[in-house]
């Protein structure tokens, strides 16, 4: 409960509340979400962390133990875009969005602790958005449902921060379940919940955080989504997710657009086929008045699964051209020391690698693709990588203080 604690340091007296919000980590589904397309991704155990309390004034208080320069204050009153830069601009993003919709937010002061590292691809901003959210909301006595927080908290990603963001984050931070991966249709917005509990079947989901920076804000990621934009606006289609052959793709004379739209066509017929996978292997499909008890995964079906990761590796790499070096390595390394998959996630050009491995004695973290990764990163002389075993888990709440 560092947050709180910080809280008390900085501000003095007791927080009213302290809430978390994960992280999240892909299976399947990148670069989908601004296509309309399906994403597959869960939360993480680790997050942001926000002990907030009220207090009387339109100015919220803001410090966070990653941010060691001190408090930042926000006026509530006058909030614009480009009016607060940094990280503040993510929890006043946040007001400036719940304001917009109508909530008064209150003035509060509030403690920002987070053990995501940033800049790995875990979605360490919408993790804060998130947390910053259900702060407020709470302390304020808002009630919000939360499919409409989602919205506004990446409304404020895109309109107040300016990344231009889909809705993939924010959803897996704010939706998932434990021991669930969150399968989202981006063009409905309808969710289902599908079970996936790797440790079940003796896996284990491995992240590795390749030590390459990741930045949303570089250019590259609006580069990718004007593309795949161009490319539906050529193929007469409202947007990417309106296709469903890669043969149609045949149409479009740029091969540059070609191989951005066919990373997204097959990207969605992956995320599909994993929850196939998923919900056959659980029996979800053959008991849907839940009367067949669900049997868990066997191992037969992560190495399908895994054969679907290192494909979207390959597309991502060649097709949509996102992937770096380390990931490269990372994920040629873990396939050759066993593992049953690996990809990129995340936005791309830094950040980590998931790869699902055999875990017999469940530390996933511990073991020969732990050992090869390491191995191919020092052998090039490249910083280590970090290592952290991913479990899905819950959404955002409020902790027991
Ligand atoms: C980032 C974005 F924030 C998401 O919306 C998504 O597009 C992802 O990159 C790529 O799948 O995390």
């Amino acid at each position: 409960m560092r947050a709180a604690e910080l809280f008390r340091a900085r501000f003095g007296g007791t927080p009213d509340g302290v809430w978390l919000a994960p992280g999240r980590a892909n299976l399947m589904g990148e670069h989908t979400d601004y296509n309309d397309g399906y994403v597959l991704p869960f939360a993480l155990g680790q997050g942001v962390t926000a002990a907030a309390a009220r207090r009387p004034g339109r100015v919220l208080t803001l410090c966070s133990r990653q941010e060691p320069a001190g408090t930042v204050e926000i006026a509530l009153d006058g909030l614009a875009p480009g009016r607060v830069t940094g990280w503040a601009a993510y929890p006043a993003g946040v007001a400036w969005t719940l304001e917009a919709a109508g909530h008064r937010v209150p003035g509060g002061c509030v403690a920002i602790d987070s053990d995501l590292p940033a800049g790995a691809g875990l979605s360490s901003s919408a993790a804060l958005e998130c947390a910053i959210a259900l702060a407020l909301t709470s302390i304020g006595g808002l009630d919000i449902p939360r499919g409409e927080l989602v919205t506004l908290a990446r409304r404020a990603e895109n309109d107040f921060v300016g990344v231009p963001t889909g809705i993939m984050d924010q959803s897996a931070s704010l939706l998932s379940q434990a021991g669930h991966a969150l399968l989202l249709d981006c063009r409905s917005l309808e969710t289902s919940q599908v079970p996936f509990d790797p440790a079940a079947a003796g896996a284990g989901l491995l992240l590795v955080n390749t030590r390459a920076k990741h930045e949303l804000t570089d250019g590259e990621y609006g580069r990718r989504r004007a593309e795949c934009e161009e490319a539906a606006r050529r193929l007469g289609v409202p947007s990417l997710r309106y296709l469903t052959d890669p043969a149609d793709l045949d149409r479009l004379d740029d091969p540059v657009l070609r191989r951005r739209a066919r990373h997204v066509v097959t990207d969605n017929q992956r995320v599909l086929d994993v929850v196939g996978l998923l919900n056959a292997a659980t029996g979800a499909l053959l008991a849907p008045g839940g009367t067949t008890p669900p049997s868990p995964p066997a191992t037969s079906t992560y190495h399908e699964i895994g054969r679907l990761l290192a494909q979207a590796h390959v597309s991502l790499r060649d097709d949509f051209e996102v992937s770096w070096p380390e990931a490269d390595v990372a994920v040629e390394a873990a396939l050759a020391a066993g593992a049953f998959g690996a990809r990129m996630i995340g936005g791309g050009f830094g950040g980590s690698v998931l790869a699902l491995v055999p875990a017999p004695d469940g530390s996933p973290s511990e073991g020969p693709v732990r050992d090869a990764v390491t191995g191919a990163f020092a052998g090039r002389g490249w910083t280590a990588p970090e290592f952290l075993a991913a479990v899905p888990a819950a959404s955002a709440r409020r902790l027991d203080t």
